[in-house]
Order: structure tokens, then C-alpha cells, then sequence
């Protein structure tokens, strides 16, 4: 599945496999390999940024596509939750913001798609890796939005967890990656500042509304904390991730950073965090919170939560639905491109 522009082993990922099947290097070639391997590890000791035509090695490309395909594959995924609630939106301003704000969403996933081909893996095959239930995407999307505040909430807490996770990957190694998270990480800071308006309305009405919105709360703030993958003990690729710079912080630094970010906020709304442990903590300069359920986490990550079977069904009937699109697309494409060979051809 993955491509790689100066193909021979890396010593990262040099399997007995490929040990006996790759043809002993030339010194002349091996030489080259060790100056590329040089150049490449400069640029990470510099902090710099690897460029798509640059080498580096299989594993931080496969890392890399690993990582940016889950990403684009969520953001994708990602539409369907706060979709659902477009048609049923209480009102015509909240309609037009909720349509802005799952249309940008799209965009995210196209970016990231992009910054994911310049890799050598092409979105056909990202999207078949999605389809066929293979390649990941955030736990978050496979929880139902029941209520007009999971909307909110969905901005306001998820929306504000991906922005923690996303602002270190604007200085991640890989350019295009980078690159695309700065327009990312502006237009989630609207996403989250439109999530917590909606709440802020919501908490100033009826007493119906302000217990719609602490339900939303209950239902997805451990959700949220799950978000930023297993302690770091338990994540077999933060410590490669972060000699390279792909990740920046840690999944456990960045999930305190978002609890200490949330409970002012929560007071602002006037709704309770639903944790009995949750508590500042002189000493650590942080708050404690309590134990997440990982064991529910990994079971939704691996295709059993409320809503997985549904969201991929989803996804696959709308790639499928819009088959004509890219038909018309291509044939439109190929008729220009004869046309203008034929154009040249008069010319010449
Ligand atoms: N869900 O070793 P680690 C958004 C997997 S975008 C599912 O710690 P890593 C915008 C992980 O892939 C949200 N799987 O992995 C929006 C790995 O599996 P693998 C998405 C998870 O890569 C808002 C295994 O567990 N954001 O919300 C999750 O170093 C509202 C071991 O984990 C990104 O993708 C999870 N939560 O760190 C859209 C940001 N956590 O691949 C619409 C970019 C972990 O070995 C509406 N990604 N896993 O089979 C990252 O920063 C990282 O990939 C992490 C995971 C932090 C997600």
C-alpha cells in the first residue's frame, strides 16, 4: 500500500522479508542511502521540515500516512453526527451556522486527503482502507447526537479537543501536514466558539434547555477525554512520533491540558463536569480527574460502539451515491484535455 521514491530498506522497518528479497545495495548505493539517512535526521535534529520530494524513511512515511489518512478518515466521518442535525436546527441562523461549519469539516478531510497523497497513497486507496472497515477514525463519531445540545456540546467539547490535539501538529515535520493544520486549527477555533454560544444561549433559557445541556455534558465529556488516545504508557507510537516531530505533545499532556482549559469554561456555562474526582491540584498545577474507561474506548475503536455499523453504512452509501460526480468529472476532464492536444496539434 505504501510507496516509497528511493526504495530500499531503512533500517527502521528492514524486515527478514524484505532482508532477503531486497538485492544487496551497491556501495556506491549504500553510500547514498547513509547521506540521505544524514540529511534526513538533520533536518529533524534542526527542527526543519521534511518535503514530499526529500527522502526519508519507509516508517516515518508510513507513520505519516497512518496518521494523516485516520485524521482525514474522522474529519469525513466527522460530518455525520452534527449532519444528522441540520434539517432540525431551532433556528435559520443556527441552520446556516451548522451547514458552515459541517461543510468546513469536509474541507478538512479534503486537505488532509491531499497532504496524505503527496506521500505516494492515493485517496482511492485511503477511502477503500475506510470503506472496507480497515483503517481507523476518531472514537468520537460512533457516540449519537440525541439532542440539540449534543450539537453544542460537539462544538464546544470536541471541537475544543481537537484543536488542543491539532495546534502542536502546525509544527509537525511533515510540511503539507503542517501546513494544512494551520487553515485547520483557524476554523476549529470558530467551531468551538460557535459550540459554546449555542450552550451560553441554552443555559440562559428554559430550565428544560439548561438540563438538555448538562445531559449532553454527562453524555460526552469522558468521550471527549478518550479522544486523545491510550495513557502513554499504553501508545505504542507516541515515542517514535515524537523524535520525528510528527507529534509535538504527549496524548496524556495534551488530555490535562484540555481538562485545565475546560473547567473554567464549564463554570462560565454554569454546567458540572461529570467527575467526582475531578479536582485542582496545588501541588501538580493541574486538576486530577478520574479513571477513563478504556476497555468501552477500545471496543468502540474497534468497531463496537453505538454507532460504528451505522457511520460507516452512512459513508459508504454517499461515496457510492456519488459515483456520477466523479464520472462526470473524469469524462469532463478527459474531453478537455483532447481537446486541447488537439488544439496543440493545429498549433504545431
Ligand atoms: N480513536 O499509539 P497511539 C476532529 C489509535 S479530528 C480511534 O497513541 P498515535 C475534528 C491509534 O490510531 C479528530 N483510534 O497512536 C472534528 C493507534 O492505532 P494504529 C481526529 C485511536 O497515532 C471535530 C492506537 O490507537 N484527530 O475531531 C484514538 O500516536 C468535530 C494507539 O494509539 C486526529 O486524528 C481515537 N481517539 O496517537 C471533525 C489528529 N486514539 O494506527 C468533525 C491526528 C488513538 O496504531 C466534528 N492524530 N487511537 O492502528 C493524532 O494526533 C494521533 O494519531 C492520535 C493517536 C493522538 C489520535
Amino acid at each position: 500500500m505504501y510507496t516509497q521514491s528511493f526504495n530500499v530498506p531503512d533500517g527502521h522497518s528492514a524486515s527478514a522479508e524484505t532482508a532477503t528479497t531486497v538485492p544487496l545495495a551497491s556501495a556506491s548505493q549504500q553510500l547514498a542511502l547513509e547521506q540521505a539517512q544524514l540529511r534526513f535526521d538533520a533536518v529533524i535534529d534542526a527542527d526543519g521540515k521534511i518535503e514530499p520530494k526529500d527522502w526519508m524513511p519507509q516508517a516515518y512515511r508510513k507513520t505519516l500516512v497512518r496518521q494523516i489518512s485516520q485524521h482525514a478518515h474522522s474529519e469525513i466521518v466527522g460530518m455525520l453526527p452534527e449532519g444528522n442535525w441540520i434539517s432540525r436546527a431551532p433556528s435559520l441562523k443556527r441552520k446556516a451556522i451548522l451547514v458552515a461549519k459541517v461543510q468546513d469539516e469536509g474541507g478538512h478531510g479534503l486537505y488532509l486527503y491531499s497532504a496524505a497523497e503527496t506521500l505516494g497513497t492515493s485517496r482511492d486507496q485511503m477511502l477503500e482502507g475506510l470503506h472496507s472497515g480497515r483503517a481507523k477514525y476518531s472514537s468520537i463519531f460512533n457516540y449519537p447526537t440525541l439532542t440539540w445540545a449534543d450539537v453544542g456540546v460537539v462544538g464546544w467539547l470536541v471541537d475544543g479537543a481537537a484543536i488542543m490535539n491539532q495546534i502542536p501538529l502546525c509544527r509537525c515535520s511533515y510540511g503539507p501536514y503542517a501546513r494544512a493544520m494551520i487553515r485547520v486549527c483557524k476554523e476549529e477555533s470558530f467551531h468551538q466558539r460557535q459550540g459554546f454560544e449555542a450552550l451560553l444561549a441554552m443555559v440562559q433559557g428554559t430550565q428544560a434547555q439548561k438540563e438538555m445541556v448538562q445531559d449532553a455534558v454527562n453524555r460526552w465529556w469522558w468521550k471527549c477525554l478518550a479522544m486523545f488516545g491510550p495513557p502513554d504508557g499504553d501508545s505504542p507510537n507516541s515515542a517514535q512520533g515524537m523524535r520525528w516531530g510528527i507529534k509535538r505533545i504527549s496524548n496524556d499532556d495534551l488530555r490535562q491540558k484540555f481538562v485545565d482549559a475546560t473547567v473554567p469554561q464549564a463554570a462560565v456555562l454554569g454546567v458540572t463536569l461529570p467527575d467526582p474526582a475531578l479536582q485542582w491540584n496545588e501541588a501538580r498545577g493541574h486538576h486530577d480527574y478520574g479513571a477513563i474507561d478504556w476497555d468501552e474506548f477500545w471496543a468502540t475503536v474497534n468497531g463496537n460502539g453505538p454507532c460504528n455499523k451505522e457511520r460507516l453504512a452512512t459513508r459508504v452509501k454517499a461515496h457510492n451515491d456519488g459515483q456520477w460526480v466523479r464520472d462526470a468529472a473524469l469524462a469532463y476532464a478527459e474531453k478537455q484535455s483532447a481537446r486541447n492536444s488537439a488544439m496543440s496539434k493545429v498549433a504545431a
